[in-house]
């Protein structure tokens, strides 16, 4: 969503949409286990390391069950989120935040992202925003780079492999989207959203409504050369981009697509099935915030119906 996209786009609507979210996951059991696992086996290690006088001793700590059937489910700390419910770029993180068991604790900023409070800690004002006492001004913005920092702090390589090549490929996934694929899209749908366009654009201007509407129609028709790119070269045959599993790029790539539905973008097949499986995948994690989105298109296409 463009800046200051809070002030224009209808309060009422946002409320609307809103009345699916803020259920938090809180499904952190697999991390628990997984960390309880290698520690038994390391004890386990460390017996058999152990002299041959105790050799009796190793069969017994090997057999030891593992304490991961007793490890109670570690909660994952949770993460305190600033957020919009009809953007996209918020849900990206709101997906990503559910989907790791983040357990999120989030605050609608709806009109509130102007205030001198939230501009005192943000001044470039943009949400989705966290707040982290770890982090050296306490808050971070920009939706890549807080499901970056968030994956890196708690080890979520599943969805942000720490191996440099394919990392590399997520960020490369991510940079190529927001500054490549998004502009096309904010140009295709920001109109029909209700959302204010980016300065120095026919959209942003007093230009003739036709000359806006053919730069929206030509924002449109560029918008399927980017994708192709996601679909052939990022995902290259695979499920994801991630390979079997949903990354954080593909997390921002499938809430991107949400937008499109406000303009009747005919996506190709491979793309409409990428989302579903995004979404089977992820479940509630993603289904959540995607109907805040959802719920906001619906509501915009029902006024645009009523004029
Ligand atoms: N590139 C940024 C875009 C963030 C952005 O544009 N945020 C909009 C909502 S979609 C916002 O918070 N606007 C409120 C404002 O500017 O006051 C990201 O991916 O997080």
């Amino acid at each position: 969503m463009a800046k200051a996209a809070t002030r224009s786009a209808k309060k009422p609507a946002a409320k609307a949409a809103a009345k699916t979210a803020a259920k938090v996951n809180t499904k952190a059991a697999p991390k628990a286990t997984a960390k309880a696992a290698p520690k038994a086996t390391a004890n386990a290690a460390t017996a058999k390391a152990a002299t041959k006088a105790t050799a009796k001793a190793a069969p017994k700590a090997t057999a030891k069950p593992a304490p991961k059937a007793k490890a109670k489910p570690a909660r994952m700390p949770g993460v305190k989120l600033s957020m919009l419910r009809p953007s996209v770029n918020n849900m990206a993180v709101r997906v990503f935040a559910r989907a790791a068991g983040l357990d999120p604790a989030e605050t609608d900023a709806w009109g509130l992202t102007r205030s001198p409070e939230f501009l005192a800690r943000n001044p470039a004002h943009l949400t989705p925003m966290i707040e982290d006492k770890g982090l050296p001004r306490g808050v971070l913005w920009e939706s890549c780079a807080i499901m970056q920092y968030l994956a890196n702090k708690h080890g979520l390589d599943k969805f942000y492999p720490k191996a440099p090549a394919k990392r590399a490929m997520i960020d490369s996934a991510m940079f190529y989207l927001v500054g490549t694929l998004y502009p096309y899209v904010a140009r295709a749908t920001y109109p029909a959203l209700g959302f204010p366009q980016y300065a120095g654009e026919v959209g942003h201007s007093d230009a003739h409504p036709d000359k806006k509407s053919e730069a929206q129609k030509a924002a449109m028709a560029a918008i399927a050369e980017p994708l192709e790119v996601f679909h052939s070269f990022f995902r290259n045959g695979k499920p994801f981009i991630g390979g079997n599993n949903p990354s954080i790029a593909d997390i921002r790539l499938a809430a991107t697509l949400e937008f499109l539905a406000v303009v009747d973008y005919a996506l190709p097949s491979w793309a409409k099935e990428y989302m579903a499986a995004m979404e089977k995948k992820l479940g509630k994690a993603y289904s959540e915030p995607a109907g805040d989105v959802r719920g906001y298109i619906a509501h915009v296409k029902s006024q645009a119906t009523a004029q």
